[in-house]
């Protein structure tokens, strides 16, 4: 299906180096749809949830204040496989594990400024959309471009 949905978000520190329109960019050339997009603080509450599977690793303190360092851009994009592809135009979780080419691997060096997220799996995708958007914030619309993008 072509409405498969991710959740990507620009991390404080891609919000503060400038780097949204590079990552908007990426997800909007590769063909997906933006179906929302807010400026938004996490608080513990919400990273917690979101975080949910690490909240007992000893990077998790750290992890913490440096989502809560600044704004985050939070993005649902749509499209054919868009959470593992999504993936894939991140790179690895170590940027210095990530090739060029890739978000990390272009624009990052730390594993704890990676400058984005994105979901692992379809599951995980519905889990962090719902968790970071209301449903009325999620527009659906036809772009004009999409028969250029599926056959
Ligand atoms: O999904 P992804 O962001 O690629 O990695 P996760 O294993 O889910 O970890 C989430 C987040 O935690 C990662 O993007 C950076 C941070 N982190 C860390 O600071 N140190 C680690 N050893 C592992 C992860
Ligand atoms: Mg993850």
């Amino acid at each position: 299906s072509n409405n498969e949905r991710t959740f990507i978000a620009v991390k404080p520190d891609g919000v503060q180096r400038g780097l949204i329109p590079e990552i908007l960019t990426r997800f909007q050339n590769k063909g997906y749809k933006l179906v929302g997009i807010k400026l938004t603080l996490a608080n513990e509450t919400l990273l917690k949830q979101h975080y949910a599977d690490l909240t007992s690793k000893p990077f998790f303190p750290k992890l913490l204040s440096y989502m809560m360092s600044g704004p985050i851009l939070a993005t649902v994009w749509e499209g054919k496989d868009a959470v593992k592809q999504g993936r894939v135009l991140l790179g690895a979780t170590n940027p210095n594990a990530s090739a060029p080419g890739t978000i990390r691997g272009d624009y990052a060096v730390e594993v704890g400024r990676n400058i984005v997220h994105g979901s692992d799996s379809v599951e995980n995708a519905e889990k962090e959309i719902a968790l970071w958007f209301k449903k009325e914030e999620l527009v659906d619309y036809k772009p004009t471009m999409y028969g250029w993008i599926y056959e």
